[in-house]
């Protein structure tokens, strides 16, 4: 099937996004990752073009770009605030040959992949909050949102999908989000070219996916993973459907569950799904880490 559609793309020839959508074509030709990149300059939800693209059998790779979204989605029903002309919102096709189960682990490796990315973009040390998120100075600056369609008890396909704030000035951001959200132009006082986002996010996702490919989620992602993770050690409290829990982080066991050792000593294990995480010293940590970057 070829992809894209003619009627998919701007057509404004001077529309600048196009242009390094180009680019990003170029470098991603000859990879599994992006080796199509769709881009719509307004969409709903990439993720939900994604999904539909995955069921008109896709190839997996695939990779949708926007420039803003009018009903970005967030975890658990949440939305994400996606203005134009800023921010990266991406989605990308995925379709390992793995269980049901193992499906969450690609968001730990999607953590990875941002946070090395980010971090490379910006000069800044970027973290993750457990399950989804890549937190700045103790601020968000990207969220993950995987979705997965399943047949039996093997995967069908992932969407993966992730929106970091680029150049979105704090001025800009909804009161709502001021204290919480932040963006790389925010923290490091310079605009970041989308290109070097997403070309970074998609090859450092390569290396993550396909070497997952290869060793399923082995004992060196989980190290790197704890690497960049900035709840590990952490007192957090979990909010589950039938109540919350908190502890300590203790980090992560091999088929990528968290484990948290509540105040009785009982360790408990969390897949992300229906589990928020918050942590109870963050206003600290921003405090904190002000004095040092
Ligand atoms: C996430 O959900 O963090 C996953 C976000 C994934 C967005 C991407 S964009 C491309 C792709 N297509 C989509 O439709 N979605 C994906 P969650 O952990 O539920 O966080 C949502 C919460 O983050 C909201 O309830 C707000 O509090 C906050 N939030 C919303 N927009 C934000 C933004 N732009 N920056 C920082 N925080 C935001």
């Amino acid at each position: 099937m070829a992809f894209p559609d003619a009627s998919d793309l701007d057509p404004c020839p001077f529309n600048p996004f196009l242009m390094w959508i180009d680019e990003l074509r170029t470098l991603r030709k000859e990879k599994l990752i992006g080796r199509e990149v769709l881009f719509f300059s307004e969409i709903d939800s990439t993720n939900r073009e994604a999904r539909d693209r995955a069921e008109k059998e896709a190839i997996e790779g695939t990779v949708v770009i926007a420039d803003s979204q009018s009903r970005g989605k967030g975890r658990l029903g949440r939305s994400w605030e996606s203005p134009s002309g800023a921010n990266l919102y991406l989605s990308i096709i995925l379709r390992p040959r793995i269980s049901l189960p193992a499906a969450a682990q690609i968001t730990l490796l999607a953590g990875i992949a941002a946070a090395r990315a980010l971090s490379g973009v910006s000069g800044l040390e970027c973290r993750i909050k457990w399950p989804n998120d890549i937190f700045l100075r103790g601020r968000k600056l990207a969220g993950i949102l995987t979705e997965m369609e399943g047949k039996g008890s093997k995967v069908r396909f992932i969407i993966l999908g992730i929106g970091v704030n680029v150049n979105w000035r704090r001025e800009d951001f909804p009161v709502g989000l001021r204290e919480t959200a932040t963006s790389l132009c925010a923290e490091t006082g310079k605009e970041i070219s989308r290109l070097a986002v997403a070309a970074g996010f998609l090859h450092e996702m390569e290396k993550e996916y396909t070497s997952f490919l290869r060793e399923g989620f082995s004992a060196r992602l989980r190290e790197e993973w704890s690497r960049l993770s900035w709840v590990l050690g952490k007192r957090v409290t979990l909010s589950l459907p039938e109540g919350t829990i908190s502890g300590q982080a203790l980090g992560l066991d091999p088929e990528g569950a968290l484990l948290v050792l509540d105040g009785g000593g009982k360790t408990h294990r969390f897949i992300a799904g229906e589990v928020s995480l918050r942590m109870e010293d963050s206003n600290f940590e921003r405090e904190a880490s002000e004095c040092f970057w």
